[in-house]
C-alpha cells in the first residue's frame, strides 16, 4: 500500500511509519517539528535526544534495507498538504499531525490557540486535500478515548442508539472531554463524520488511550530509531512519567484521588491497531469508529503495579499524592466497549509485571539524563 503519514517525527508517528516501511508498503511521513519546537520552549525536552526525520529515515535504510520518504512541512499549509496528497496517491493516510499534550492546550491563551488552530486546520486540509486529489483514500484518524469524557453510562463504540418519544436514530455517542486539546479531538470527529456524509470519503477514528512503551521490532535495530520518550508534565502520558520517577528516585505523582480510570494501552498495540484498521477499510461514504485501548487502569492501580515490580527491582519508589492540577472526576463509573479491533484480530500485549520490569530496565538505561525539575505539573486547568 502506499501509505502517507501526518505527524510521522512523533511518539507514535516514526514507530508507525517504521512498522508500515518493514512490511513492505510505501510510507511517506509529513512533519514540521511542531512537538519539538514546543518542547524546547517549555523545557520539556525528552529522556534523549532523537535525530532528526531525516537522520532518522537514513539510519532506519542503513539497518533494515527499508525506505521512509519524508518531508518537512507543515499540513496546516493547504498548498503542501494537497500536493503531496496529489504526489503520493496513497491508499491509507494516517493522521498524527496534532498537539497531542492536553496540559499545554490548558496553559495560556497562546497555546490555547495554537492547539485549536492546529488540530482542526490540519484535519480540515487532510479532509479537502483528500476530496480533491484523492477520493478512495481511506483516512484512519487518531483520536482519543478523552473524547468521551467519564459518563455515568456505558461508554459505546462511537455510536450510539437512541430510544426518544417512542422513536429510535444513532447518533455519534455524547462527548465530553475533559481539556481544551480533547476538545479539538471531539470537534475532529464532527468534521469528519460531516465530510464522510457529505462527500462520502472514507474514515476510520481510533479512540485511543493513553500509550506506554518503548521499544518496538525496529527501534531493536539501532538504538538511534527509538521513539521519543517524554517524562515531563507537559507531553509524558502518566506511565510514561511513573516509570522515570521510579528510576530516578522521585514520588510518583499521582493527582488528586488517584481513582481515574482510563483505558492504556502498549505502543506495540497502537502499531499492531494502526495496521488492522489499514488492511479492513470500512468503504466509502463510512466513519468507522474503534476504542483503542487493552486494559483499563485507574492511577492508583498503576502507581501500585510500579511499586510493587520497582521495589522487586530494587528501586525505591514511593508515591506522592499531589492537590490535582486538572478539573476531572477522581472516583467515577467507567466501562467503555472496545471489542472492535479484537474482533480485526489485534493481540493484546498487556501491562504484566516482566512488560513493567523490562519498561523499568530500558528507562533505566537512560537514567543519568532524567531532570527532576521537569517533573511535576506546571499548569493548573483553573487559573
Ligand atoms: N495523571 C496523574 N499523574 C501524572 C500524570 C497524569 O495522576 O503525573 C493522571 C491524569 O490526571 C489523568 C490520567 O493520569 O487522569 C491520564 O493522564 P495522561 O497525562 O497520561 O493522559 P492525557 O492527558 O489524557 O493524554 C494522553 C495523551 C493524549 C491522548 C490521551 C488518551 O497525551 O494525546 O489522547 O492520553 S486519553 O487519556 O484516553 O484521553
Amino acid at each position: 500500500m502506499r501509505v502517507l503519514i501526518l505527524g510521522g517525527d512523533g511518539y507514535l508517528g516514526w514507530p508507525t511509519a517504521m512498522h508500515f516501511a518493514a512490511r513492505g508498503h510505501e510510507v511517506t511521513v509529513i512533519d514540521n517539528y511542531l512537538r519539538r519546537t514546543i518542547a524546547l520552549e517549555t523545557d520539556s525536552e525528552p529522556l534523549y535526544r532523537t535525530p532528526t526525520l531525516q537522520e532518522r529515515a537514513e539510519i532506519f535504510a542503513a539497518v533494515s534495507n527499508h525506505k521512509v520518504r519524508v518531508v518537512i512541512g507543515d499540513c496546516c499549509d493547504y498548498d503542501t498538504l494537497r500536493g503531496l496528497v496529489r504526489d503520493t496517491q496513497p491508499e491509507v493516510v494516517v493522521h498524527y499531525a496534532e498537539q497531542p499534550s492536553a496540559p499545554y492546550s490548558m496553559r495560556d491563551y497562546g497555546s490555547a490557540r495554537l492547539t485549536l488552530d492546529n488540530n482542526l486546520k490540519a484535519t480540515f486540509n487532510l479532509a479537502w486535500a483528500v476530496i480533491e486529489e484523492a477520493p478512495q483514500a481511506h483516512i484512519i484518524k487518531l483520536g482519543t478515548m478523552g473524547e468521551y469524557g467519564t459518563p455515568k453510562i456505558d461508554i459505546e463504540e462511537g455510536w450510539i442508539e437512541i430510544d426518544h418519544k417512542g422513536r429510535k436514530d444513532t447518533f455519534l455517542f455524547p462527548r465530553q472531554a475533559g481539556s481544551l486539546y480533547h476538545t479539538t479531538k471531539v470537534l475532529d470527529t464532527d468534521l469528519l463524520w460531516f465530510y464522510v456524509r457529505t462527500f462520502g470519503i472514507q474514515v476510520t477514528d481510533l479512540m485511543q488511550g493513553p500509550v506506554y512503551g518503548l521499544r518496538t521490532p525496529e527501534s531493536e535495530l539501532d538504538d538511534r530509531l527509538l521513539p521519543n520518550f517524554h517524562y515531563d508534565d507537559i507531553f509524558g502520558t502518566v506511565v510514561n512519567r511513573f516509570l522515570a520517577q521510579a528510576v530516578a528516585g522521585i514520588p510518583l505523582t499521582v493527582y488528586g484521588k488517584g481513582g481515574q480510570t482510563r483505558g492504556y494501552l502498549n505502543l506495540l498495540d497502537t502499531l499492531q491497531c494502526v495496521e488492522l484498521a489499514a488492511a479492513n477499510p470500512p468503504g466509502t461514504g463510512q466513519l468507522r469508529i474503534l476504542n483503542q485501548f487493552t486494559e483499563t487502569f485507574s492511577v492508583n492501580a498503576l502507581a501500585e503495579k510500579v511499586i510493587n515490580v520497582g521495589r522487586h527491582m530494587g528501586l525505591n519508589v514511593e508515591v506522592q499524592a499531589l492537590d490535582n492540577p486538572r478539573k476531572e472526576a477522581e472516583e467515577h463509573y467507567y466501562n467503555p466497549t472496545h471489542s472492535g479491533l479484537l474482533e480485526l484480530g489485534l493481540q493484546p500485549n498487556y501491562l504484566t509485571d516482566a512488560v513493567m520490569e523490562d519498561l523499568l530496565k530500558t528507562v533505566m538505561c537512560y537514567k543519568d539524563a532524567i531532570a527532576p525539575r521537569k517533573v511535576l505539573p506546571r499548569v493548573r486547568w483553573k487559573q
